[in-house]
């Protein structure tokens, strides 16, 4: 048997798991269809495929924090940023482009206009704080699946309009947390679009790991073979300074 349908075997086996444990809110993209039927993807490797479904806990509207405070820039502050940000975002889009066949470029009301999932989910900051908040976004896999992921694909890298001391930020992570079902692209919070501090238009939601990988005022989406070109390669702006690492697991 060669090894693609060996891969493909153990992937249906694992495939009952995977539909058990997703879409609680009845509408995320199945991760089953999202991987399984991409062949685009299947050439990914996939040592940490099986069992990479797991989802993170989700809260109980009751069990929302009163206050989900802010932290890191509070704004994407930019005059390019600021001048989008006075129109509503209405002239705000988004390139996806790298390793894909199909580059795309969202508004804001093309993300709005995709299937969307809710989740209420806690936030980990490295700081030392928390908080269980609500988001609504755009499955990134769903996206990246119609933008189609070439095979050499390993990361997905996520550029922002801020800027910490002399770099901007940024944050990468790979195609197996860039395809789980509670990955997403949020526009809105606790019910209400994503204000400013908190990221506005789009910030990353990953909730499987850490505060800092959750990216706010999200530039532009680019899909790489390595990180090595990249601010200083180390596939993000606090893994670069040396402070955290780059898998920010929970
Ligand atoms: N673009 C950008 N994204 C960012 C940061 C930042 O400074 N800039 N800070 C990170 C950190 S450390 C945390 S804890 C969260 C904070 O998100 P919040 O402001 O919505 O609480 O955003 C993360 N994403
Ligand atoms: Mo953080």
């Amino acid at each position: 048997m060669s090894s693609l349908l060996t891969r493909r075997r153990l992937l249906t086996l694992a495939a009952p798991a995977v539909l058990l444990g997703c879409d609680t809110l009845g509408r995320a993209p199945r991760f089953h269809d999202m991987v399984l039927k991409t062949g685009e993807w299947l050439s990914y490797r996939s040592q940490r495929l099986l069992g990479s479904e797991s989802l993170a806990r989700e809260f109980d509207p009751s069990q929302m924090s009163p206050e989900f405070r802010t932290n890191g820039s509070v704004s994407g502050g930019s005059p390019a940023y600021k001048a989008l940000l006075q129109n509503g975002f209405a002239d705000w889009s988004l390139p996806v482009t790298g390793l894909v066949n199909r580059p795309l470029t969202l508004t804001l009301a093309d993300l709005r206009a995709r299937p969307a999932r809710t989740q209420i989910t806690r936030h980990d900051c490295v700081e030392g704080w928390s908080a269980i908040g609500k988001w609504t976004g755009a499955p990134l896999g769903a996206i990246l699946k119609d933008a189609g992921v070439m095979p050499a694909a390993r990361y997905v890298v996520f550029q922002c309009y801020d800027t910490l001391g002399f770099s901007p930020y940024y944050e990468s992570i790979d195609l197996v947390d860039a395809f789980h079902p509670q990955t997403l692209l949020a526009y809105d919070m606790n019910d209400a679009p994503l204000t400013e501090g908190h990221g506005a238009p789009v910030r990353l939601r990953v909730e499987r790991q850490l505060g800092y990988k959750q990216a706010k005022f999200i530039k532009a989406i680019d899909v790489v073979d390595n990180l090595a070109g990249i601010g200083m390669g180390k596939g993000g702006y606090w893994e670069d300074q040396g402070d955290y690492d780059w898998y920010a697991g929970i």
